[in-house]
Formats: C-alpha cells, sequence, structure tokens
C-alpha cells in the first residue's frame, strides 16, 4: 500500500496533490458515495425480505466508483463488473431503473433476461454485464478498438475484479489493446477477495499493476479507499488514452467490506480483525473529514443528507414495488421481427400452464395462432 498513489490519508489530511474540484464537485462526489451506501442497505433489507432474488454490494468500494467515474465523459463508455450500478445512476441510470431491474418487474429494461444486479443504460454507454467473470474485458477492448478505427474521441474505462486477473479475457483483453493502443482504461478494484479467494492466492506477482507493462502500457496502484486518488489517477489515464497514447491499468486497492453477494457468509473464510481493520479506512468517512476540515460539509450533515437519500430511494421502491411483473409474452418476443408460428405454439402450452398454476397475470394473453 505504501507505493499506493493517495491524495487523502485514512485521517482526512492531505498527503498529496488535489485534484482542481470546486467545493460544488467534490460535495456531488461525497453525495454520490453516500448514495451508494444508502442503495446497499436498502437492497440488503430488500433480498433479506425476499422481495429481490440478489445482491452485490459495493459497501467499502464507494470511493472506486465514484473517483474512477467523475472524470469520464458522458459520451465515453464504462464495461462493468458486477458492483459499479452506484456509479451508473451517478452517470444517469435513473433510480427507477436501477430499482425495476431489481425486481425484474415490467419496467426492467433488461426484461427480466438478467439476474437481478445487472444492470445497463444506453443512455450512458453502460453496457449489461455478462456474469461470467473477465468477458467484459475483451468485449470492452473490442468496442474501444471500434471507437479507435472510427475517429471518434470516446475512452472506455473497463472495471473488474482481482479474481478477473486470472481470467483468459484479462490476459487477452490486456495483450490487444496494447497492441492496438486503445483508448481503454482497465480498473482493477483489488478489494482484498475473490468470494473466498485472497487476493495474496490470486497471484505471485507484488502487486496486480505488475502485469500491465508486460502488455506494454502503465500499471498505476491507488489507495481504493480515497476518492480523490481514484478520480485523480482516472483523469490521468483517461486523458492519455484520448491523446491517443494507449491504455492503462489502474489498481484500486480497497476492501470489499460485506459478502461476495446476498448468498455469501464471510464470516467462513476471513478473519474479524481483517474486517476491522479496514474499517478504520471507511472511504465515506475519510472524505467526510476532509470535507469538514474544508467547510464543504458540516459536522454532523451527513446525517440530514443519508436522510434524504434513504426519503428518495424510498419512494423509489414503493413505486417498484407495485410496478406488475414483465409480460409473460415478451419471452419469445425480440428475436424475430414476428413471432413465429412454433415459438407461439411453445408459448400458448406456457400459457396454459401459467393459467392453471394462477402465475398468469392479467394481459398475459395466448398469442392468435
Ligand atoms: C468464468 C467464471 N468463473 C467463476 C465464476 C464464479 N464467480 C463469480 S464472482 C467470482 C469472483 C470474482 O472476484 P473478483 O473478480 O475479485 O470480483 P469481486 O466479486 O471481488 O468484485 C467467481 C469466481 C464466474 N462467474 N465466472
Ligand atoms: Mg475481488
Amino acid at each position: 500500500m505504501s507505493s499506493a498513489l493517495q491524495i487523502l490519508a485514512p485521517d482526512g489530511s492531505v498527503v498529496g496533490e488535489l485534484p482542481g474540484l470546486s467545493d460544488a464537485e467534490l460535495r456531488e462526489l461525497f453525495v454520490h458515495m453516500l448514495q451508494i451506501r444508502c442503495m446497499d442497505g436498502r437492497m440488503l433489507k430488500l433480498q433479506r425480505a425476499g422481495r429481490i432474488g440478489f445482491v452485490g454490494t459495493a459497501t467499502g468500494l464507494e470511493a472506486t466508483l465514484v473517483g474512477a467515474a467523475a472524470p469520464l465523459r458522458q459520451d465515453d463508455w464504462l464495461w462493468s463488473g458486477l458492483r459499479e450500478g452506484g456509479a451508473a445512476v451517478m452517470r444517469g441510470l435513473p433510480l427507477a431503473e436501477y430499482v425495476a431491474q431489481m425486481y425484474c418487474n415490467a419496467n426492467d429494461t433488461a426484461k427480466g433476461r438478467q439476474m437481478c444486479n445487472h444492470f445497463q443504460h444506453k443512455g450512458t454507454n453502460y453496457p449489461s454485464w455478462s456474469s461470467v467473470i473477465g468477458t467484459q474485458i475483451t468485449h470492452g477492448v473490442g468496442a474501444a478498438f471500434a471507437s479507435m478505427r472510427r475517429g471518434e474521441d470516446t475512452v472506455h474505462a473497463i472495471h473488474f475484479g482481482d479474481g478477473a486477473t486470472s481470467s483468459n479475457g484479462f490476459h487477452s483483453g490486456l495483450n490487444f489493446a496494447g497492441v492496438w493502443k486503445v483508448p481503454a482504461v482497465f480498473v482493477c478494484t483489488d478489494n482484498g477477495w475473490a468470494i473466498s479467494v485472497a487476493s495474496s492466492a490470486q497471484t505471485a506477482a507484488k502487486s496486480f499493476a505488475a502485469k500491465a507493462p508486460a502488455y506494454g502500457f502503465p500499471g498505476v496502484e491507488v489507495d481504493g479507499n480515497d476518492v480523490l486518488a481514484c478520480q485523480s489517477a482516472m483523469a490521468d489515464a483517461i486523458e492519455r488514452a484520448r491523446r491517443g497514447e494507449g491504455p492503462t491499468m489502474l489498481v484500486l486497492k480497497t476492501y470489499r467490506m460485506l459478502g461476495h453477494s446476498s448468498s455469501d457468509d464471510p464470516t467462513k473464510y476471513r478473519a474479524d480483525e481483517e474486517v476491522e481493520a479496514w474499517a478504520k479506512r471507511d472511504p465515506i468517512a475519510r472524505f467526510e473529514r476532509y470535507l469538514i476540515e474544508r467547510g464543504v460539509v458540516s459536522e454532523g450533515e451527513r446525517a440530514d443528507l443519508e436522510t434524504q437519500l434513504l426519503v428518495k430511494i424510498d419512494a423509489v421502491i414503493h413505486e417498484q414495488e407495485a410496478a406488475p411483473p414483465m409480460a409473460l409474452k415478451t419471452l419469445v418476443e425480440d428475436v424475430y421481427a414476428e413471432v413465429p408460428y412454433h415459438l407461439r405454439r411453445e408459448y400458448n402450452d406456457f400459457i396454459a400452464v401459467a393459467e392453471k398454476l394462477g402465475h398468469a397475470q392479467p394481459g398475459d394473453g395466448a398469442f392468435p395462432l
């Protein structure tokens, strides 16, 4: 960690070169970090209450999401792993669509064809994520290559975890990104664990950042609990890519405070002391201390901000909870211009069963044969 780029020490004091962000911009970063924490809390409760099926939280990782997304332009691309949904919201994914995707209801833009927590947003170039670890790396590199060939000046931020560095997608993606000098930034969030496999068991290299020079471009280690360090490193890497100088890999060193997902019990494989040590480095508390010192946030204001965010989030949850499920006939739509006869027949057999079992909703009628 000592060599990692750091601007704010864990006590909030300034130990590096501050990026030139205004007070309003700094405050906005803080609110987005709080929003991610609030959303995670609510989504976990909904999952525990059986209202939604699956949650992968970003608790403890807020600085990586917000810091890395902040310097992106609106037309840049963000290729996500499991945990960047909050960054998508920050860039313009409506909260209602985020929650609808968690419910897989009629407002889910993925039409229930993804698990919960697999967001996408066309308006901000946030492609749907594949659960298959590391595949977004090659997808993102291919898309960055296409952007370059089209003469666009957009940059592709490609996020993945420490565990994904052992995937084929990582090696083939980074290799050709270096060969083609694509306008990409690889954002490796080293959160200490890949489910139950510790980062120390994932590589014999001193840092994941050491892998980038082998592919011909720089790797930079960053304190991932320092939002300003993440912002600053990302801004530099984006500018380098936009100038046509090729990719950079950032390794944001942080810690996943909760389970891998709502299906995981991390107490089975890691020590409480490790979690407690990282709790002392909490990214929100660190940034809050700096902002209070700077006079951008007042003592105790965080609680008010959280209350306001929760009121907003809860209103969206109530609205999406009341939304109907996705119409069953969407199962056979969108592939052919017109649903072919064999799919109509299969769908009508299926709807007969759904009606018999009481699973069909008003509007889930048969296709005319
Ligand atoms: C190809 C593949 N292998 C295994 C899995 C099961 N799996 C899901 S998440 C995960 C670990 C991911 O760890 P990491 O890349 O560090 O990301 P994190 O969950 O820590 O954000 C694994 C092994 C998978 N989804 N895809
Ligand atoms: Mg990990």
